[in-house]
């Protein structure tokens, strides 16, 4: 289908128009009559260094001394004097650092995108090897997946304002009439699985663990919950990545395309935590921050207790940390908290398996919702004899997710269904005697926990005595939330999650003194 084209020009994107703000500074230090660079560069013939410059016939480099040699001309044609240390380059090096990111500009872009627009990125760009040259490729990287096209003027050998460039972005663009929607407020970029660096790690013979990266930076381990996916951190991958880090997002043990072995034992938290240092070994990782949810979050704060070597930081969606008390037995616990009902429906290998992979997508649209909308009940499952048995045959899909991504978890789990995810479930006792073995011990490396509102399974309140063991710890707290903090609630989480990754998670600069 041909869309409706929108072209953005890259200074509209971008905050400010930094190259003639950084001229006028750059004319005030220097003692220059204001205007001076910009008449230089005007004053070139249209065959001048500069359109060879945006034609990408020279780079960067090779453009200084043309340019100083003009303004040497100038300066001494109209009797101006011209300092030492006037540098191009130097001016160059400030304008592009101090270019900022439109945000409301390139949200209006994305909005127009997300309604069917086809979406181009124009600019007059140079190729550039200046040292510099980072910052550009940085501020490229960040705009490029927002758009369908990014056309710079470089690479295609004509520049704007020559009337052929418009010809060919209109070629690159075919248009055709769409109706435009309403626009609400914009998610965070999701990430799509087919535009994204997947990556497998042996473990032990006959055991791998797949996951997703992207990134650079201080490494980021993201688990995910029951019964979910690396993809359960659609939203959140690219902006923890955008922030400096490197985000490895993994399919957890037993879940698509990561092993799945058939036994009971290879689930355990003990097994599962040594996997994950496994994992970190082989991929020469020496610490990693740890993000976990629901029984990601468990995970992790078994990676705190245990290996706090490898944790550069850990933090848990949902789940609250509760050490193991050796006078509550899993199954007392399970009493006392009838919401956990169908933990106990969930132990026998083949029964919520068959029941939960009967049909695949009625079983993810009956799970993945908002608490309002009618979350499965998780009390009373082996009396009513199923954990579907009170949800309709046919749901609604929930407004947290689309039709592909209920598709993506569809296909995900047609691989192995759920028997490695149920086996999970299925180690209560030997992780609650593991946990035991620690009891009394406490985590003081940096911790962050995140309740959800209205999560009727992880509510807020058992995470009332944390501080007990994590006297650090740091919270959020998401109005609103149900259950899959991700998908619901993905803009106040990222913020949740940058903030503190920020400050509690990234090495501190270091500060040389003289
Ligand atoms: C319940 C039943 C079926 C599908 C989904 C749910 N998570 C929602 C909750 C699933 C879960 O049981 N998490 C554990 C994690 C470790 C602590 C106890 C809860």
């Amino acid at each position: 289908m041909a869309l409706r084209p929108v072209v953005f020009d890259l200074y509209g994107v971008l905050a400010l128009p930094s190259v003639p703000r950084a001229f006028a500074r750059a004319e005030e230090e220097l003692a220059l009559p204001r205007g001076f660079l910009n008449e230089v560069l005007k004053l070139e013939a249209p065959g001048g260094s500069v359109a060879c410059l945006l034609r990408g016939e020279i780079t960067f480099s090779q453009w200084v001394p043309f340019i100083e040699e003009d303004c040497r001309k100038r300066s001494k044609n109209s009797g101006i004097h011209l300092p030492e240390k006037f540098s191009i380059n130097q001016i160059f090096a400030k304008a592009i650092s101090e270019r900022n990111i439109n945000h409301p500009m390139l949200q209006a872009a994305l909005a127009l995108r997300k309604k069917g627009f086809t979406t181009c990125l124009l600019t007059n760009n140079w190729l550039d090897d200046s040292p510099q040259r980072g910052s550009m490729a940085q501020l490229l990287c960040e705009l490029r997946p927002h758009f369908d096209f990014l056309i710079e003027s470089c690479r295609i050998g004509m520049a704007k304002p020559e009337p052929q460039i418009y010809k060919y972005v209109l070629d690159t663009l075919k248009a055709s009439p769409n109706e435009l929607l309403k626009t609400a407020a914009p998610l965070p970029t999701p990430c799509n699985p087919n535009d994204v660096s997947h990556g497998y790690v042996p473990i032990k013979p006959g055991v791998h663990l797949h996951f997703v990266e992207l990134g650079s930076g201080p490494a980021v381990c993201l688990c995910h919950g029951f019964p979910e996916s690396w993809f359960s951190w659609r939203y959140q991958i690219p902006a923890l990545a955008q922030a400096g880090f490197r985000v490895l997002a993994v399919d957890m043990k037993g879940y698509g395309d990561s092993s799945t072995p058939p036994e009971i034992e290879e689930y355990s938290m003990e097994v599962i935590c040594k996997d994950m240092v496994t994992f970190l070994d082989k991929l020469g990782i020496s610490q990693a921050v740890f993000i976990g949810h629901d029984w990601g979050g468990s995970l992790v704060w078994n990676m705190a207790l245990f290996y706090p070597e490898r944790v550069r930081a850990v933090a848990s969606l949902n789940t609250p940390f509760m050490p193991a008390d050796p006078n509550v037995s899993p199954k007392d616990f399970i009493k006392v908290n009838p919401v956990f009902d169908y933990q106990l429906y969930f132990q026998e290998p083949g029964v919520a398996e068959a029941e939960l992979e009967q049909n695949l997508s009625r079983t993810f649209k009956c799970i993945f919702r908002r608490s309002d909308e009618g979350f499965i009940s998780t009390s009373r499952v082996c009396e009513a004899g199923g954990i579907l048995v009170r949800s309709p045959e046919e749901p609604t899909l929930s407004s947290i997710l689309t039709e592909e991504d209920l598709q993506f978890y569809v296909q995900q789990f047609k691989k192995s269904g759920f028997r490695g995810p149920l086996n999970w479930y299925r180690n209560l006792e030997k992780n609650w005697q593991w946990g035991c073995k620690v009891w009394g011990r406490k985590i003081l490396i940096p911790a962050l926990m995140v309740t959800a509102e209205k999560d009727i399974v992880l509510v807020p309140e058992m995470s009332k005595n944390m501080e007990d063991w994590i006297p650090h710890l740091k919270r959020g707290h998401i109005k609103d939330c149900g259950h899959w903090t991700q998908m619901e609630k993905p803009t106040e989480l990222n913020q949740i999650l940058l903030e503190w990754l920020e400050t509690d998670a990234k090495d501190p600069p270091v500060v040389l003194t003289l």
